[in-house]
């Protein structure tokens, strides 16, 4: 049998399991790596760019690769439940692998603030839905008083086995490109994943297996940018929600990523976000999440402002799929124009 049995079987010697490890997994990973020409054209970047699609992961988004590791871990360990705060990805990944393990799965969610699909997973996955009248932040602080007090396990990046889980992706590209790229664009909210991309690509450089390392580029939104301001933000705001994070946990490790790369964290706001939501779709065919577009969106930025010197390659990271948010593709785009069934009104309408 040689099929894709997700990211613990293809990682495994990088991983932390042992053979009597339970592998929880829904065959996440193995997501393309898309060569994105159309966009470069489109913004005129004079080097590669290649987007690397997490949107299809089998919730829709990169959690699950921390996801599959975090909850084989908690059933190894003999965990019956597990507990998370969420922007809506997390609680969807945690919701369903859970189901996957047979474990009782608790999601605390800012009221209010999640898309409607994120929060569709999470019900139908069979999680207990908690809606907290306060922000991530709020859900998150009592997620983790709460896992001091119950045997529950944290599948928030707070847990490590996320990291480790999320660190594949870098694994990937750099197997896929035969090399390390030279920049990796990456939207930053709670930081992990910024952490985990970074741990990955030291790992395989050390392993002999890359020979360069990558300037890590983290994107904040200019409303939830703690980060890129240095301070707490006690209201974070930002039409990218899975992004509305003003205390983010991996804040000093995503500061440490991109000072040891010799990248940067730095901020758009939600009109370049948005800007760069739509470009991707209609430029490349790819539906991304906005929060997702803070990668592209900092790329667009940076090569307006004059950054590169040309024939760089740069990956993106698109963390999650358009489809779990399909009111705000509605709402920055056009109208659907109504016609009466005539073909001559339709025809009017085409002019080809
Ligand atoms: C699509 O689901 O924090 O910097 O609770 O869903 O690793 O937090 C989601 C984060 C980027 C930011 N893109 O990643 C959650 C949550 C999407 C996301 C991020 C998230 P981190």
């Amino acid at each position: 049998m040689n099929y894709w049995r997700g990211i613990i079987h293809r990682y495994r010697e990088f991983l932390p399991v042992s053979e009597s490890t339970p592998v929880v997994t829904l065959c996440e990973g193995n997501t393309p790596l898309i060569h994105a020409e159309n966009l470069a054209k489109g913004i005129g970047f004079k080097g590669e760019i290649f987007l690397k699609y997490e949107g299809l992961n089998p919730t829709g988004s990169f959690k699950d690769r921390g996801m599959t590791l975090a909850i084989s871990k908690a059933v190894e360990s003999g965990k019956k439940a597990v507990i998370c705060a969420s922007t809506g990805n997390t609680s969807a990944s945690a919701a369903a692998y859970a189901a996957k393990a047979k474990l009782k799965a608790y999601v605390l969610l800012p009221k209010g603030a999640v898309a409607l699909g994120k929060l569709s997973q999470a019900v139908i996955y069979g999680a207990k839905v908690i809606a907290v009248q306060g922000n991530f932040d709020d859900a998150l602080y009592i997620v983790r008083k709460i896992g001091e007090l119950l045997p529950v396990e944290i599948v928030n990046s707070v847990n490590p086995y996320r990291i480790e889980g999320q660190k594949t992706a870098a694994f990937e590209i750099c197997d896929a490109l035969g090399e390390a790229p030279d920049y990796h664009f990456i939207p930053v909210g709670n930081a992990g994943n910024i952490t985990a991309y970074w741990k990955g690509y030291k790992e395989y450089y050390q392993k002999g297996k890359i020979k360069k390392l990558p300037k890590m580029m983290g994107w904040q939104a200019e409303g939830s940018a703690p980060i890129v301001k240095g301070y707490v933000i006690k209201n974070p705001q930002t039409i990218a929600t899975a992004i509305r994070i003003g205390n983010p946990y991996s804040w000093q490790q995503a500061l440490q990523a991109a000072s040891e790369s010799k990248g940067k964290i730095d901020a758009v706001s939600d009109d370049e976000i948005l800007n760069a939501y739509k470009l991707v779709a209609s430029k490349e065919g790819i539906f991304c999440e906005p929060a997702s577009a803070a990668s592209i969106a900092g790329l667009i930025k940076l090569t307006r402002e004059g950054y590169f010197r040309g024939g760089e390659v740069v990956v993106c990271t698109l963390t999650g799929n358009g489809l779990k948010d399909p009111n705000t593709a509605i709402s920055v785009c056009e109208e659907p124009i109504n016609v009466p069934p005539d073909m001559e009104k339709v025809l009017e309408v085409i002019k080809l």
